[in-house]
């Protein structure tokens, strides 16, 4: 979450664009009018000013309306579609006096830490909130939101936090042999009483996170639930009718929604069992990839390469369509996909804002699906024919603001690892560092698309060589893997081992490990490749293309360090149900979400 959140005086134009989801309108013509205007805010160590001013009045909103605390620093419209989902509307809160006049609060926190308490502080909105949960007014922090509710946070600090609870916040320990971010499904550990917790039991919860609170003496009255990743951390707080939880419950699925049911309706009394399940870890996570493009009629369609070749071997040479995003999304939700990745393959060369229907895709998917949304493809600077410039930031931000979680970047990840490795200097200008400045680097993917190339000695090249297990045509026993741009088309001086180390160093969250020799082949990841790279970085490596049976995903699971395996074509043309994959894992002894 190292991020930096945009002032409260830019949520009302972000509010204008999001307060209904079904009826948007798009001007094709303007995207600029789509943007929030950004600023950065400094690391200031903030004085909290004693919050005992306000009064609070008892509402008449009605039952059906949930006030939300949307600072504007990211993806608030997850929560928004979630919460619309449970047939709730939403109200936004304007002034402290709304938050004092709530019914019931969500804060979703985004973004970092001492952003988020300036943005707080400078609006009178730490003081009203210090009320409103001191008065025990039914609250519900989410991420940030349980973070800010401590004392302090090492995130660009120390910088003070609300101070209600004791303890402060800090970063994840990478010694302890874990991967940071921690991105993924885990178990918690549900103590008594967690109430909004009691439909969760045995299963997993998506969190995504950096920095996490340690119980303590002086706050385990507070703690409702812990997580272990590495260590044990604080996963949800209770006391009375205050509560905040560190996982996504809008992303964490049927699971999740449950969790805001129980909030939104204290009353309704658990009727069901808790739900089946064996969480005890971080789970491995299967993932469903929907490479999409524009077809020879104009039409967005799921489509799916050999080698990325996506076109039919036909002589109308037409681009494969294996169906249309929205639904096939949908579908792959509820087959239990645990997130789902959309990858815009001919975005290197049109300027992505230009492909309103893209957007359109992850803000219709976004309505109905409540698990992680990764979206990739043209996140670049560029200018259009009038000379208008857009920044990576303005096209990535756009993604975020259409319901993606996180964004994925390839082509231009290839050209800033390259300027870095030569120079040894981090301009902090690359869309990768730019994005994962202001986003937090848990919400920037590097996607790598490379090319498998033998060589009979290692010192042949100046790229990390491996011993491959399959020897090349000619017999090598060795390769090193080129890093490619354009969708493959270009070949560039840099391998993938350089690559990934370097794109880590530049603020990447995620590495998504394409293989051009694998994809769509289905004989099974690259498992040397997937070792290589996942061995040498502490960021998560999602290994991809090539999957054939479910015993390839066991294949990666077992023989590497891979945190998430990624499939399409399996799944597109319905060879391999993803529960089956699962199912096989399962029995393999691998943890996966069910
Ligand atoms: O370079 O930032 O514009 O991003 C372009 C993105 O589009 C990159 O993530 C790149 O991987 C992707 N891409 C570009 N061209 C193609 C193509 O196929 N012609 N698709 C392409 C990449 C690879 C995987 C695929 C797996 C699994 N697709 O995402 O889904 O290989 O497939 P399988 O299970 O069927 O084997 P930029």
């Amino acid at each position: 979450m190292e991020a930096t959140a945009a002032p409260f005086s830019s949520i009302t134009s972000s509010r204008q664009n999001l307060s209904s989801s079904s009826s948007y309108s798009i001007r094709a013509s303007s995207p600029t009018s789509l943007f929030l205007s950004r600023k950065n805010i400094g690391n200031v160590n903030l004085k909290f000013k004693s919050p005992r001013s306000f009064s609070v009045r008892a509402s008449s909103t009605p039952d059906s309306v949930v006030t939300l605390l949307d600072y504007g620093a990211g993806n608030v419209r997850s929560i928004r579609n979630a919460l619309r989902h449970l047939g709730f509307s939403i109200k936004d809160v304007q002034t402290p006096g709304d938050i004092l006049n709530a019914d019931r609060l969500i804060f979703p926190g985004v973004g970092a830490f001492a952003p988020a308490m300036d943005v707080l502080n400078k609006t009178g909105m730490a003081e009203a909130l210090c009320t409103y949960i001191e008065n025990d007014r039914p609250f519900l922090g989410i991420c940030l939101g349980l973070q800010l509710l401590f004392e302090s946070s090492e995130e660009n600090g120390p910088v003070k936090g609300l101070g209600l609870i004791p303890g402060r916040i800090g970063r994840f320990d990478p010694s302890a042999g874990i991967r940071v971010p921690h991105i993924g499904w885990n178990a918690l550990q549900v103590g008594k009483d967690s109430e909004i917790l009691d439909d969760v039991g045995n299963r997993h919860v998506y969190f995504v996170h950096s920095y996490r609170a340690i119980p303590s003496n002086e706050n385990k009255e507070w703690i409702s639930s812990t997580c272990n990743y590495g260590e044990s951390f604080i996963s949800s707080i209770r006391r009375g009718n205050v509560h905040a939880v560190q996982f996504h419950p809008e992303k964490s699925g049927e699971v999740g929604l449950s969790v805001l049911r129980r909030f939104l309706q204290p009353k309704l009394r658990v009727t069901q069992k808790p739900m089946e399940g064996k969480a005890s870890k971080l789970a491995k996570r299967v993932i469903a990839c929907l490479d999409v493009r524009s077809n020879d009629k104009g039409d967005l369609v799921v489509t799916k390469g050999d080698q990325y070749d996506v076109r039919e071997q036909s002589n109308e040479n037409e681009v494969r369509n294996l169906g249309k995003p929205v639904d096939l999304a949908g579908q792959y939700y509820k087959d239990g996909a645990d997130e789902i990745s959309f990858l815009n393959i001919t975005g290197f060369r049109d300027f992505p804002l230009g492909d309103l229907p893209m957007i359109q895709v992850l803000r219709y998917t976004s309505e109905n699906v409540f698990v992680p949304l990764t979206v990739g493809g043209g996140i670049r600077d560029f200018t259009d024919a009038s000379g208008r410039y857009y920044s990576s930031l303005e096209v990535a931000a756009e993604y975020f603001r259409s319901g993606a979680d996180k964004i994925s970047i390839g082509s231009d990840a290839v050209y800033a690892a390259e300027e870095f490795m030569k120079s040894g200097v981090k301009t902090g200008k690359s869309s990768l560092e730019q994005i994962s400045r202001v986003y937090g680097n848990q919400a920037v993917v590097v996607s790598i698309d490379p090319r498998r190339v033998y060589v009979n000695h290692p010192d042949d090249v100046p790229y990390k060589v491996i011993r491959v297990t399959n020897p090349g045509p000619n017999g090598e026993e060795y390769a090193w893997y080129q890093c490619t741009v354009s969708g493959g088309r270009e070949g560039r001086p840099i391998g993938a081992f350089e690559l990934a180390k370097a794109v880590e160093e530049l603020g990447a969250g995620e590495i998504l490990l394409n293989c051009i020799d694998c994809d769509g082949q289905g004989k099974g990841f690259d498992t040397d490749l997937v070792k290589l790279i996942s061995d040498s970085v502490g960021i998560p490596v999602i290994a991809s293309s090539g999957a054939g049976t479910p015993q390839h995903f066991s294949e990666v699971f077992e023989k590497t360090n891979a945190s998430a395996a990624l499939a399409a074509g399996i799944f597109h043309r319905k060879e391999v149900p993803i529960q089956s994959v699962k199912e096989h894992l399962l029995e393999e002894g691998i943890e996966v979400r069910i």
